[in-house]
């Protein structure tokens, strides 16, 4: 059993119906979604904007089974790997796992926590709307998101833009910009 951060982004074909589908593929494991953000690209490929989503899930399965379960998701809306961090269908990692405390790896297939998470506004801030008081561990010790957040160039977190809501809390009902 362990609990899971996974961010999810689409900027190709139908990108609500593609993070839709993660939504609701998870439904049985899912604690909470943030609302949907237009996101600007990060990583420096000039393409369109990105809606993003961050999700925390919890369930039977260690690290590698949540890797799976983003594969398959990629996998089921026809990603294609080729430009690095260019456009993609749908893109779903794996941000951090927590096991009785945080899980950490260096293997190669999953670095645990996600080695580029804590310099990404578009995990971050939809993170920070389910979970205001969530803690990241990072090399350099483990940090606040709302710390980290605040260590990111204002431009960046200003183009985080949320344009559907999430769900009421504590009501089960996914939200509704999910189809
Ligand atoms: N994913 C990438 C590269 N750049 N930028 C944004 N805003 N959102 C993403 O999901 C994203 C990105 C490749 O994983
Ligand atoms: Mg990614
Ligand atoms: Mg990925």
């Amino acid at each position: 059993m362990s609990r899971a951060v996974l961010s999810a982004g689409s900027n190709m074909g139908d990108t609500v119906a593609h993070l839709s589908a993660v939504v609701r593929a998870v439904a049985d494991e899912l604690i909470a979604v943030s609302g949907m953000y237009a996101t600007a690209p990060w990583g420096g490929v000039e393409q369109a904007d990105f809606h993003n989503i961050t999700l925390i899930t919890e369930g039977l399965r260690d690290g590698m089974g949540w890797l799976r379960l983003c594969r398959d998701l990629e996998c089921a809306a026809d990603r294609v790997r080729d430009v690095r961090w260019g456009p993609r269908t749908l893109d779903v990692d794996v941000i951090s796992v927590d096991d009785d405390g945080p899980v950490l790896s260096d293997d190669p297939e999953l670095t645990l926590p996600h080695p580029r998470a804590a310099r990404r506004a578009f995990v971050l801030v939809p993170w920070r709307e389910i979970e205001p008081d969530a803690r990241l561990w990072t090399p350099a010790g483990t940090r606040s998101i709302a710390e980290l957040i605040a260590a990111l160039p204002a431009d960046e977190v200003a183009q985080v833009r949320q344009i559907a809501p999430c769900s009421d809390a504590g009501t089960g009902a996914l939200p509704e910009w999910v189809r």
